[in-house]
């Protein structure tokens, strides 16, 4: 169905036409809105009346306990963030791509060891850019085993592992540059045994020469993207595809056959203009077990210097159905966001610069691999208006989709089935249920246990990228908004505001039994563990030191130390105690050392003693009466 002669349902007013003029109006479009909330932005429909009345409470009573878990993505933090939802209360930051000088991420050699090391042995990098975070599943909810979340600038995967809360591993994708969209598998395409997550896939943006080289820089023809798949334990990438177009978002269906990506560029334009030409893009297929036959069969390539085999995922390629990759589903101008649906049925792409979300039937799509349906498009099985700016969807577990506008800064509730009996015909269905504005432009949208088999439709998280007059003034620079509604009702009602540094993208919350941490570390975690303050010392090689080291309450196991300018010195650190919660910390004066050391957990730094001197090294994490009395004494002797 064309968006020109779909009749306006009552609740999609005229203004909400598709801007299908010319690319620029498109644009123009985008941009003018953004400026007509800003900066005099009209209040909002009385926010407090609305929270006042809300049936469910988000403020807790000193002491009690949250009932989910949000994890969110730290955007240029390049770190994860922990909440207690309902209340948004910020629990944790976990420090993955940048360096972090409470934990002493970036010091440590054990972060050094997951971040990798520059030419001076410092961290690889210090920027980052995080936007997407999804988590392991098993039977079609998380199990709680990792968390995994990109970095687009330098194209990296961290995990997060969600017994320790930390993040042990960073793999770098190779022939990629702006790795977006990132999504675990639910199951295993072929063995029914693999209930749980064993893939993580990620798309690539940003098309580029294969291999990067500067041979084809200025031949434009010549830039691609690819979609890769990690594997989730061993963080290796296995493999990957060139495709036609771009990457940006991924979704994967709950039996392990398919993944997706929404692609805005399928001109392969290196302009934005030349994005925006089409009238439609695409939502791209992958057929997991077919990609990784080919692979067995080695019906691949290699790029540059990866040896990651590359399969051909082009249309070229992909004509027939029943031997094809990949399979094209078209999706009107440069969509957004691709999310699946809590009953397995469905993936719904945002439209951004089209009003519309269309839904996906993915039946409908594996009778096309397997040749028993004609036409791929007829897959779509919806595609209705529902406001400007479609960017994200999150569900509630009873059928219902919330999509976030940013164009029109609200949350529009729309009814899936209803959505599909209007397309197919039924102009009385009206499925879009509720609207809410929210303050402002909102991006990412979830929902507790959206993207899980057990949504349970209670809160509805909104990150909106502009604040505007929400908080109090603190110059040019606002924070974002991250709202909280109740979607527990037919009503969507606002409960709360939230400010946070910029610029988180994707979160995700679960209910709160999912996470089985574990309060203090196992001695065993670390080979370099010292279990007994009696081996503590001034170890020497030549001009290399070991020096050997462990806290309990209030003291280091040695009072002073002595090593000499000019030495490499390693220094291990255990820390003995065992109560739950009691951390220390290392800092070193002149020397840019600090990092915590949590109960039976062992860290080590390594430097070279430069500087002659005397340095006090002291806990730095306050830990008992005598806190401020815990030292020891660094000597460098001249
Ligand atoms: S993108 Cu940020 S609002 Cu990176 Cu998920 Cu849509
Ligand atoms: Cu140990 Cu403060
Ligand atoms: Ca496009």
């Amino acid at each position: 169905m064309s968006q020109s002669n779909r009749p306006e349902t009552e609740a999609v007013p005229a203004r909400r036409k598709f801007l299908n003029t010319a690319a620029l109006a498109g644009l123009a479009g985008v941009v003018g809105c953004t400026e007509k909330a800003a900066p005099v932005a009209t209040p909002a429909a009385a926010p407090a009346a609305a929270s006042a009345a809300a049936s469910s409470s988000i403020h807790l009573k000193p002491g009690e306990l949250d009932s989910y878990y949000g994890l969110w993505s730290g955007g240029h933090n390049g770190d994860v963030r922990v909440l207690g939802m309902p209340s948004g209360r910020e629990l944790l930051r976990i420090p993955c791509f940048r360096p972090d000088a409470l934990v002493g991420w970036g010091i440590t050699n054990e972060s050094l060891d997951v971040m990798g090391r520059n030419a001076k042995g410092g961290p690889l990098y210090n920027v980052a850019d995080t936007h997407h975070l999804h988590a392991s599943y098993k039977n079609g909810n998380y199990d709680g085993r990792y968390a995994w979340v990109n970095d687009k600038i330098n194209s990296r995967i961290a995990r997060i592992r969600l017994d320790y809360f930390i993040c042990d591993k960073i793999t770098t994708l190779p022939n990629v540059q702006g790795f977006h969209g990132i999504f675990p598998d639910k199951a295993d395409p072929v063995d029914p045994a693999i209930n749980y997550t064993t893939r993580v896939f990620c798309g690539g943006e940003f098309g580029i020469p294969l291999p990067n080289d500067g041979t084809d820089a200025n031949n434009t023809e010549k830039y691609r993207s690819l979609f890769s798949c990690v594997d989730a334990e061993t963080m290796e990438v296995r493999w990957q595809v060139l495709i036609d177009g771009n990457c940006d978002l991924v979704a994967t269906s709950y039996d392990g056959k398919l993944a997706a990506t929404n692609q805005y560029n399928t001109e392969n334009g290196v302009h934005y203009e030349d994005m925006m030409s089409a009238e439609r893009d695409a939502c791209l297929f992958f057929n997991i077990a077919r990609i990784e036959e080919a692979v067995k069969a080695g019906k691949f390539k290699t790029y540059g210097t990866s040896n990651v085999p590359v399969v051909d995922g082009t249309h070229e390629a992909n004509k027939d159905p029943l031997t094809a990759l990949t399979a094209y589903v078209s999706v009107p101008k440069n969509p957004h966001g691709v999310n699946a649906s809590p009953d397995g049925k469905y993936f719904i792409c945002a439209g951004k610069l089209s009003p519309t979300t269309t839904t996906i039937e993915l039946t409908k799509v594996l009778d096309w691999f397997d040749g028993k349906m004609e036409n791929l498009d007829d897959s779509i099985v919806a595609e209705v208006e529902v406001g400007l700016g479609p960017l994200h969807t999150a569900f509630d577990g009873r059928g219902n989709a919330y999509t976030t506008l940013f164009l029109d800064s609200q949350m529009v509730k729309w009814n899936i089935e209803k959505a599909i009996a209007f397309h197919n015909g039924d102009k009385s269905a009206e499925y879009v249920i509720d609207r809410l504005d929210v303050h402002y432009q909102p991006g990412h949208t979830n929902a507790t246990q959206s993207e899980t088999m057990a949504a349970d439709g209670k809160y509805l998280a909104v990150g909106c990228k502009f604040s505007k007059d929400r908080f109090l003034p603190v110059g040019p620079f606002h924070p974002e908004n991250e709202q909280i509604i109740d979607i527990s009702g037919d009503k969507m009602v606002l409960l709360a505001d939230h400010p946070v540094r910029g610029e988180p993208h994707d979160f995700i919350i679960f209910k709160r039994d999912i996470i089985k941490t574990k309060q203090v570390y196992d001695l065993d975690e670390s080979p370099l563990a010292i279990k007994d303050p009696k081996d503590s010392g001034v170890f020497r090689d030549g001009k290399k030191v070991t020096v050997r080291l462990t806290s309990q309450a209030p003291a280091f196991s040695m009072r002073e130390f002595t090593v000499k300018k000019g030495d490499e010195v390693t220094l291990i650190l255990t820390n003995l105690d065992k109560i739950e919660d009691l951390t220390h910390g290392f800092a070193v004066p002149k020397y840019n050392i600090q990092f915590i050391i949590n109960p039976l957990e062992t860290k080590s730094v390594t430097f070279v003693a430069d500087k002659p001197g005397v340095f006090w090294a002291y806990c730095s994490t306050f830990c008992h009466a005598l806190h401020l009395e815990m030292r020891t004494r660094m000597i460098v002797e001249a």
